[in-house]
Formats: C-alpha cells, structure tokens, sequence
C-alpha cells in the first residue's frame, strides 16, 4: 500500500466525503494504492450509493475500502499514513509503525482555512509524546505555501462536457423526479439547520423572476414545513408568489456535482460542499460549520477577504453583510434583493475566482510531492 487513510466521523458527511475524495483522487490521478479505513461506513453509502456498508473490506473505484475494527489485528502500515482531522490512529497500527525498518510518513490532514496563520504551521512536525515517531501537519488551504484544495485532473473538462449538452438541467430535473421550471433562476440550498432560511424564502416569493429552490432532503424540512404551514413530500414541488421549492433526494457526491454546477446561486456548508461550489464557477454562499467559541466567524471573514480581492465594491459590501447574517442567524430577505440586481457581476467574479484557484496545485499532489520529499 503506498497510502492508508484513517477516518473517524464527528458529524454529518464532510469527514467521509474528504477522505473519499482524497482516496480517489490519489488513484486516479496519481496511480497510489490506497486503502480507506472508515468508522462508519454507512456515511460512504449516502455518497456513493456502489457502495456496501456490509462489507468489511471492498474495492470501489480503484480504492480499497475497510471497516475501521473496533478490535484491531496486525496491518502492514503503507509507506504513507494519513490521519484525516486528528483522529487518533489504533495503537496496534503505531506500533506496527514502530517496527518498520523505514518508518512511514504519518502526515495529520487538517481542516481547511483561509487563516493566514496556516502557512506559518503547514508542513510542521510533531514528535510523538511517548514513541520514537513524528507526525507531519498538513493544513488545506487557498494559495502558495500551504496544502491547496481538492480538485480532480478532469473536473474541469467533466463540467465542461456535462454543460454543453444541451438538455443537461432538464435531465437532472427528471432524474430527481422534479418539475422543471424553465424561466426560473435556480438555487441549491445545502446548509446547516439554523440557517435563517425563512427571510429568504420570502424573498423569493416576492422576487421578479421565478425562483427555483432545490432542497436535499435534510434538517432544514422544519424551516419549510414552518414558512409553508405543512410539510412538502420528497419530490414535491410546492409554490408561494413566484417562490417554487423542490425536495430532492439526497444524491451521489457525484450527482450532487452536476447540481452545483447547473444552479445559479449555491448555498453550501462546511467543507467539500464549499470546495465544489467554488469550482463550479457560480455564485455561492458559506454557511461554514459552527464552534462553540465562535471561532468559525474568524474562519468565515479569512475566506472572505481573500475571496473579495478583485470583488467591485458594489457587490463585495452587501455580500460579506449577506454572509455574515447567513452565519449569525439574521435576516437576509433584504440584502438578498441586493444580491439579485448584482447577479451577472457575481457570476463574472465566480468564474474569475475560480481561474485565481486553478493557479495553485491541487491538494492531492501536494500531498503525494510532500510524502515523497520525506
Ligand atoms: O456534511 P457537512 O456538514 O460536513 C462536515 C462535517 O460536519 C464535519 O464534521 C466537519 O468537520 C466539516 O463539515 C467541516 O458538509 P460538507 O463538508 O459539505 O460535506 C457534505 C458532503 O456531502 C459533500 O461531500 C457533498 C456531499 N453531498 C452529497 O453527496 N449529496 C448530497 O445530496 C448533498 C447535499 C451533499
């Protein structure tokens, strides 16, 4: 094995759908043997619908997948381990490490952040408090000197492929087993429950323009069910003023892909949902993973300053008030009417954003060049 990657699921699907993305991309684009191990494979599941959570070890798109064993027995350690967002490896696993003549590269996957104060830790080294071991620090990020961010070899040219066919939102309307609503300007809502969606629905209901809202069926139902007076079934499309909402089902990560990229607007949420927007070139709003201490706020603001650089003044003001309400629970119904007469100045940023992303390395070759230096 050249890589093991180790994931251990705090919450809901990002954990997984990281690491899963990682292990792919390190086959895929860079011929590695990888094994996945995963404590909750059933998340894989939700994501790549080929995948049986039954089975303790499988081989899906080139990647060995396994159940990370509450008891664990010997496994050959790869020549690189990677320990997805400070999940602590099994012991034996250490020891195993231990005992190898030429030691593995244990390298520590952090979460993503804009923070500058990233690149001052990117690529530190940690001895390990007891073993003869030492752990690297990899820290994703935006820009030079730190872990980049994931993109596969061919996403450009599957989005590419996938918007030039002319029928492709029509199609994906009717693979949800949804109305498709011509005229409308689409959104996709992904985020976490205490998102003020409310004001915007009202918003959108009293918008100009036919509004399309595609929801993955989740916590925000509650929100729905509440503005509405009743609770929409899945595939049902129900409609107030010129508001029309969807529930769709949740999707393959890679279906959910195609969504980003025919939506106008994308609201996303933690990590690889907010990566993927930024690649599909269209607007997006962040509502980023919440901390108790707040810290995330910090996290938000770093993002956005740098994502504003080259913003005209004109859209950066009222989005970075939008996002900031987003996140902090207030109401967005007006600064969205804002955001709509800026539309086409919003989806020329995306793309620019995104030819500014395109310049740096992609995180999974970053990650093999900084295995294969050590
Ligand atoms: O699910 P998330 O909130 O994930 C997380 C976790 O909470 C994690 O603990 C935290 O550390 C991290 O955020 C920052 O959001 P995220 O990261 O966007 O992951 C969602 C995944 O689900 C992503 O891979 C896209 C995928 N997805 C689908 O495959 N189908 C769908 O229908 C939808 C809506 C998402």
């Amino acid at each position: 094995m050249d890589f093991d990657i180790f994931c251990h699921v705090v919450d809901n699907f990002g954990d997984v759908g990281v690491s899963w993305r990682l292990a792919r991309q390190l086959v895929h684009d860079h011929g590695m043997k990888v094994r996945l191990w995963l404590d909750q494979p059933y998340v894989l599941s939700r994501l790549c619908p080929d995948f049986n959570p039954l089975l303790f070890q499988q081989n899906l798109n080139g990647v060995m997948v396994c159940t990370w064993p509450e008891s664990w027995s010997f496994v050959e350690p790869a020549r690189y381990v990677i320990e997805a967002f400070g999940c602590d490896l099994p012991m034996p696993y250490i020891k195993a490490m231990l005992a190898k003549t030429s030691q593995p590269v244990w390298i520590n996957l952090e979460y993503l952040s804009a923070e500058s104060w990233v690149a001052d830790f990117h690529g530190g080294v940690s001895p390990h408090p007891s073993l003869p071991l030492k752990r690297y620090f990899f820290f994703p990020g935006f820009g030079s000197h730190v872990g980049g961010i994931l993109k596969e070899r061919d996403l450009e040219v599957k989005r590419t492929a996938f918007l030039n066919h002319g029928n492709s939102k029509f199609n994906l309307m009717k693979n949800f087993g949804i109305q498709f609503i011509e005229e409308a300007f689409l959104v996709s809502v992904f985020c976490y429950e205490k998102a003020p969606l409310c004001s915007l629905l009202g918003a959108w209901a009293r918008s100009d323009v036919p509004v399309h809202v595609l929801l993955p069926e989740g916590q925000l139902i509650h929100q729905v069910r509440s503005w509405f007076g009743f609770n929409p079934e899945l595939k049902q499309t129900i409609s107030r003023g010129n508001l029309h909402l969807s529930v769709i089902p949740f999707m393959s990560q890679d279906k959910y892909d195609q969504l980003l990229w025919i939506s106008d607007v994308n609201f996303v949420r933690g990590e690889d949902s907010f990566v993927r927007a930024q690649w599909s070139a269209n607007p997006l709003i962040w509502h980023i993973y919440p901390q108790s201490d707040l810290a995330h706020m910090n996290k938000l603001m770093a993002f956005f300053d740098r994502y504003s650089v080259r913003m005209p003044p004109e859209l950066a003001e009222p989005l970075r008030l939008f996002w900031i309400n987003w996140n902090t629970c207030g109401d967005v119904g007006l600064m969205w009417d804002l955001l709509a007469d800026r539309m086409k100045l919003w989806k020329s940023h995306s793309l620019d954003w995104m030819t500014q992303l395109d310049r740096y390395p992609d995180l999974a070759s970053n990650l093999v060049k900084f295995c294969e230096n050590r």
